[in-house]
């Protein structure tokens, strides 16, 4: 069969995809990126790129003929999910037995879809996580260079203070305060100013339209518009996208061989492809990259791999939850779908938690108070490949999970007793679910830095194979995670850049 060849590949499009794909560029290298998603810049027929979270249709999810946001009900209704035609739609929700992990599919992976809150973790949690990663290097180098490429900025005091749009987050901060607890603005990539014309009228509105999830039509700086614009501006980077690699084996002499099955828009194979490159970048993600290596190790195409591959995933103790308010607790019928400020109990040895004010942005007055809470949850799992099925199998628990719900019970358990509030029990589906412990946006681990790979995410047992992404990150981080990714990978680049590709 004919192989095309590259001297690098990178396998995915997110954060540690598209920080490999630049920096190989910029060095000059000759880069293939395959992304199994679509490239998100064509207009449909209500002439806009991404659907709405409120009138979600065929763009929203991933071959999928029903929506499936984590807000599975409201009021008890079911009026948050909508039926849609099968199609490459930009979140999917990849199902395991005790666990709903959310990832983005396209060009910019998770930034297509995420909240864009752009956090740099504690300098301390950070290196109790990564003991053996310079944490000088990493605060006085690559979190800086990190920020500045993604294009972090920061919510204007005043306006914050003053618009509609936030004042959801103005009455969670009030509620947290009165329990005593330190509240924290939150940075993102969502353009402030942009957001401010918004809501002056002066520009299309996309935050504070409800956009978030199934993407934004204005206003963020996902990647496909920060590192993977450059990336392509320098013209030595091509991009293929509805290609999933599915298989990753090594020729004789070295060469590294990607099966890939290029799809349709149903869904369906129209091409199995073969390539082949010198220098092989995963960055598909937590789930993504450790199916690669596992089916590699476990097939035995690749049969050096550690047995470190699969190990120590987290779901970066994710819980959300809702409070009811008091009839004068507004929050309005106007809020921002960008989160802006988090509850900051995390220096709380007794019960860490990290909780971010998160939008509810139905259109209507719902006195909902919604919260993402990160939490420390200690609880690791580990994957495993079923032979039979090719499939990915996930050890994590509901008793796993349990731990994460307990730590957020205790600290808004404290809001509620020091507000006279309760929990709503409407929000998450089934019976009275006050905590929805069992779906994650945060995937984390499975090829974890200094133990599937060297302390620069070089894979142990091979040489010439890299993993970006947030796979490398052992579980948990205390805060959201792209900016650390993103951190990591050009800390990664800039050693494999000097010490591997030098001719
Ligand atoms: P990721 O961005 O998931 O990129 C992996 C890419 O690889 C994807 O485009 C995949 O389609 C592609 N891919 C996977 N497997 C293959 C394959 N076999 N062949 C070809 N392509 C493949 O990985 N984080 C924050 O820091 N702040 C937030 O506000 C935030 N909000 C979030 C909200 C939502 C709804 C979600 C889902 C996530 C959120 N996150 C947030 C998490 C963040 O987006 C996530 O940690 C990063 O996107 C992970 O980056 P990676 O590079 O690891």
């Amino acid at each position: 069969d004919a192989v095309d060849t590259a001297p690098a590949i990178v396998v995915g499009s997110g954060y540690g995809g598209a920080v490999a794909a630049l920096r190989l560029a910029r060095a000059g290298i000759r880069t293939l990126v395959l992304e199994m998603g679509r490239l998100w810049n064509t207009p449909g027929p209500d002439g806009k790129v991404f659907c709405s979270t409120r009138t979600p249709d065929q763009r929203s999810m991933w071959f999928r003929t029903r929506t499936e946001a984590p807000l599975g009900t409201f009021l008890w209704l079911d009026v948050v999910n909508r039926d849609i035609d099968r199609y490459p739609g930009v979140l999917d929700c990849v199902r395991f037995d005790h666990m709903a992990v959310y990832v983005g599919r396209g060009v910019g992976g998770g930034s297509l879809v995420n909240g864009s809150m752009a956090v740099t973790p504690p300098r301390a949690y950070f290196t109790e996580q990564f003991p053996t990663v310079d944490a000088g290097e990493m605060y006085g180098t690559y979190f800086p260079r990190a920020r500045a490429a993604l294009g972090v900025n920061t919510v204007d005091p005043a306006w914050f203070e003053s618009t509609d749009w936030y004042r959801f987050t103005r009455v969670s901060r009030k509620h947290a305060e009165r329990a005593g607890l330190r509240t924290t603005f939150v940075p993102s990539v969502y353009d402030f100013g942009h957001m401010q014309r918004e809501a002056a009228g002066t520009a299309p509105r996309s935050a504070l339209a409800g956009e978030v999830i199934y993407g934004n039509n204005h206003g963020k700086r996902s990647l496909d518009k920060t590192y993977l614009a450059a990336a392509l501006g320098t013209g030595h980077v091509t991009l293929h996208t509805l290609e999933k690699v599915r298989a990753v084996g090594r020729a004789p002499d070295g060469t590294w061989i990607l099966t890939a099955d290029r799809i349709d828009d149903t869904g369906r194979v129209v091409e199995t492809r073969q390539y082949g490159c010198t220098y092989l970048f995963l960055g598909g993600g937590s789930l993504g990259t450790t199916e690669l290596l596992l089916r590699a190790r476990e097939t035995g195409a690749l049969p050096d791999l550690p047995a470190s591959v699969g190990a120590g995933w987290g779901p970066n103790g994710n819980v959300m939850l809702g409070r009811a308010n008091h009839l004068w607790d507004t929050v309005g019928a106007d809020q921002s779908t960008m989160p802006v400020m988090g509850i900051d109990d995390w220096d709380n040895a007794a019960n860490p938690v990290f909780a971010e004010i998160a939008p509810l942005p139905t259109g209507l007055e719902h006195w909902v108070s919604l919260y993402l809470a990160i939490t420390r949850n200690r609880e690791r799992a580990s994957f495993s490949y079923d032979t039979a099925s090719g499939a990915l199998r996930l050890g994590w628990t509901a008793a796993h999970s349990a731990v994460s719900a307990a730590m957020a019970k205790k600290l808004f358990d404290r809001i509620n007793a020091a507000n006279a509030t309760i929990y709503r029990y409407d929000l998450f589906g089934s019976g009275s679910r006050v905590f929805a412990d069992d779906f994650t946006y945060h995937p984390l681990g499975g090829c974890v830095l200094g133990k599937a790979t060297d302390d620069y995410g070089r894979v142990k047992g091979y040489d010439r194979l890299y993993v970006t992404d947030g796979s490398l990150v052992p579980g948990s981080l205390g805060v959201n995670p792209f900016v650390t990714i993103t951190a990591l990978a050009e800390r990664t680049m800039a050693r494999v850049l000097t010490e591997d590709t030098a001719p």
